[in-house]
């Protein structure tokens, strides 16, 4: 069934989908509402826009800490990553200092009992962190472990000033393990061996301490995080925070694409993010399936060699191209 929807409306549906806050989400349904063929073929798709409109205005305006910490968390941005560690490590500290959000931080263990997201902001991208309660055996409950399988990237957070974060960083892994995750470099969509494998980063924090740097030496020279990329900072002084910031996008392997009408400016505000490995297709998806289906060639600036090249559906977007779909 055509809908024959309008390129207004279809810019529209795709600033929906890039919105990041309920505002633009809102504004974005608005228009779609407002510019949507009203005829019988789109009559379903005009009651899915408004019950979304109706959603939106009676959402709660703020998540609090009163929410279930069963509950999963809204994804929100570019990934979801969820800080894990043994008690008093730093978590919360560096949710604090990398996101909007504001956690409770103190210098007594099990501070942090209900999950709590925040915002991070990495160059034109958000990425959402989750800081969670401590790992801890005996203690931490199933729904702390339902959290970190439903993220996208695990982030170890280990305290560099204990005596030995190698011990610490050994101690989180085997919590994991019992659980049945598995922290590799890179994701695995299957189950290996039973165990679901994650993609892991490990934040070394605290390196503003007496001793931090050798716990930090310790912690690289053997090769007990199988590989996992290291990141060392103090959410103190600040020292590693950008890094760290690069260092969870590239975990996260995902790219940015940058569209582009013809015959205009790209618009270089708003990114989507794919997959790593993700085509002209996929991106067309993205957009809208109806794109998808009547793409005919896409045309495509970046990558250091291609300038306004006409590329193929099945063409490899690399992070920061720019690309202009043709239907
Ligand atoms: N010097 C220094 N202290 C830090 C740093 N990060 C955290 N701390 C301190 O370490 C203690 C624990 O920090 P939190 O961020 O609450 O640790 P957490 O991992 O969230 O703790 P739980 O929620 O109990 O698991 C606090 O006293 C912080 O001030 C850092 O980079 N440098
Ligand atoms: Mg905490």
């Amino acid at each position: 069934m055509p809908a024959n929807l309008t390129p207004e409306y279809l810019a529209a549906e795709a600033r929906y989908r890039a919105a990041k806050t309920d505002k633009e989400r809102l504004a974005a349904l608005q228009e779609m509402l407002s510019t949507i063929p009203k005829h019988k073929g789109t009559e379903k798709l005009q009651a899915e826009i408004k019950r979304k409109i109706a959603q939106l205005r009676t959402a709660p305006k703020k998540r609090g800490p009163s929410r279930l910490a069963l509950d999963s968390i809204e994804r929100e941005g570019a990934g979801q990553v969820a800080l894990v560690g043994l008690p008093n490590s730093g978590k919360s500290s560096l949710l604090a200092r990398l996101t909007n959000a504001r956690p409770e931080i103190a210098d007594y263990p099990f501070s942090t009992v209900k999950p709590l997201p925040g915002m991070m902001e990495f160059e034109d991208i958000q990425i959402q962190l989750v800081d969670l309660p401590p790992l801890a055996r005996g203690y931490t409950e199933g729904w702390v472990y339902s959290h970190i399988r439903n993220a996208d990237l695990i982030m170890v957070v280990l305290d560099l000033a204990v005596e030995d974060p190698q011990r610490d960083l050994q101690e989180v892994l085997a919590l994991l393990e019992e659980e049945r995750i598995r922290l590799a470099r890179e994701a695995s969509p299957e189950l290996e061996g039973g165990m679901l494998v994650k993609a892991g980063l490990l934040c070394g924090t605290k390196l503003d301490l007496p001793g931090a740097r050798e716990g930090l030496a310790r912690l690289s020279s053997r090769d007990g995080g199988q590989g996992l990329p290291l990141v060392a900072v103090s959410a103190r002084s600040g020292e590693g925070l950008e890094e760290l910031k690069r260092a969870i996008f590239v975990a996260l392997r995902i790219i940015r694409v940058y569209t582009k009408e013809p015959g205009k400016k790209p618009d270089l505000e708003r990114p989507y993010t794919l997959p790593k490995g993700s085509t002209i297709l996929d991106l067309a998806r993205e957009i809208h399936q109806e794109f998808a289906t009547r793409l005919r060639y896409a045309l495509l600036w970046g990558s250091g060699k291609f300038e306004g090249q006409r590329v193929p559906r099945d063409h490899e977007i690399q992070d920061g191209d720019i690309v202009e779909l043709h239907i």
